[in-house]
């Protein structure tokens, strides 16, 4: 830091310029976040200082919370589950977790059984607590496979974990078995809807269909964990964690003996007022009908662009559940690259199978999918006559 500031007109100058050279979302197929909804940002503006860490200080947002808590259980079927605004999908499987492992206090060395395709974050949560975090192994259309759960079953397994909305391919895991296994065994069942969350709800589907049950109407759930900063289009970082019952959200608890309140549930100490409120204004705003138009929107352009690139001959690893395709293609990460490179698409990669991985957020609209799939033709044929030329 220098001695003296800078004026005002310089500096936003200059955020300006740092800002340009910032991903617009506009040709980002690789994100699972995207601009926030308008009433979100107002709202997050409005409540920039409140500060969820003190709530004796912020008793109006406080009641937000416990209102935005409400709307995510009736969401998912459990009016009176109890949890809290978290930072995102990290801070909430951290907390799931922690949560069964204080209550098994007497499992000396818990492990936690997650299916292969699990996000990252429960690496994190094995290194943080030592927990053995075990995975099962997938079957072929990329759900947990169920007899390989139940093997690593053993004395010492406290929870199961089932992901709705796999991170990679958009994969819904068989929850209801999971929750028929959780209850036959005693343990505790964590579903990850951290993207599925605000998409599945509104999903079209047959009601004799059972295929996408993933929360609390399955007995056997007992915490999911929803992102709000994902399909939610709230602000970063809204993310939430839902208990069904109000003891597994007090296992967190620790003494907060200078606060005005006297004990504290959440990871973080300060904690953002702001993201509680974006929350509540987009859900308030929105309704469920219109996120149901929103997802509606994203899986129209999904199942438009999955058959346009299967005419141009690419195929999906999965036929998609929602707004996530995996496309099989030669060498993925040489694709991913050259169409950064050569037409500024943002784009990742699945692992297993490897495969070009395209999120169709509600920022990505029809024409940007034609494009794209434009490109993605132009780049495999020319790898292909680069071949043809090296041969
Ligand atoms: N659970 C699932 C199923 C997820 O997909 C993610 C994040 C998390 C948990 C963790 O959530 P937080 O990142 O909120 O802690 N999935 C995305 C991913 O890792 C997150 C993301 C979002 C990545 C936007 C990139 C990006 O531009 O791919």
């Amino acid at each position: 830091m220098n001695e003296n500031g800078i004026s005002r007109e310089k500096l936003f100058h200059l955020l300006n310029n740092i800002k340009g050279t910032d991903t617009k979302y506009e040709k980002v197929l690789s994100s699972m976040c995207t601009y926030p909804h308008e009433v979100a940002l107002k709202a997050h503006i409005q409540f920039i200082e409140s500060n969820m860490g003190d709530p004796g200080l912020f008793t109006g947002t406080c009641e937000l919370e416990q209102k935005v808590i409400q709307m995510l259980g009736e969401l998912l079927h459990c009016s009176t589950a109890s949890g809290y605004i978290t930072t995102g999908g990290t801070e909430s499987n951290i907390q799931a977790v922690r949560s069964m492992r204080n209550a098994r206090r007497d499992v000396k060395d818990p492990n936690v059984i997650v299916p292969v395709s699990a996000h990252f974050s429960f690496d994190k949560v094995a290194d943080i607590s030592g927990i053995e975090i075990r995975k099962a192994q997938l079957d072929p259309t990329l759900k947990v496979y169920l007899p390989l759960v139940e093997e690593l079953i053993d004395e010492n397994t406290i929870g199961l974990v089932g992901i709705a909305g796999t991170t990679e391919f958009g994969q819904i895991d068989p929850i209801r078995q999971l929750s028929d296994i959780a209850i036959k065994k005693g343990l505790f069942l964590h579903v990850d809807a951290a993207f599925g969350g605000f998409v599945i709800p509104f999903l079209q589907r047959s009601y004799s269909s059972h295929a996408f049950d993933f929360d609390f109407e399955l007995k056997g759930v007992t915490s999911i964990t929803i992102d709000p900063h994902k399909m939610g289009l709230s602000t970063i970082p809204s993310g939430g964690l839902l208990f069904r019952e109000r003891e597994y959200l007090d296992n967190l608890r620790v003494h907060t003996p200078y606060l005005t309140i006297s004990s504290q549930y959440s990871l973080t100490g300060t904690r953002s007022g702001a993201a509680v409120a974006s929350t509540y204004a987009v859900m308030k705003h929105l309704g469920r009908s219109g996120y149901r138009e929103i997802v509606q929107g994203c899986m129209n352009i999904t199942t438009e662009f999955v058959s346009r690139a299967r005419m141009a001959g690419f195929e999906p690893v999965i036929e998609p559940v929602m707004n996530i395709v995996s496309l099989i293609v030669p060498e993925p990460q040489r694709v991913r690259e050259l169409l950064r490179e050569e037409f500024g698409w943002h784009v990742s990669i699945a692992r297993n199978p490897k495969s070009l991985r395209i999120v169709i957020m509600p920022h990505v609209t029809h024409e940007n999918m034609e494009l794209f799939l434009q490109d993605l033709v132009v780049v495999v044929d020319n790898m292909g006559s680069m071949e043809d030329v090296e041969m």
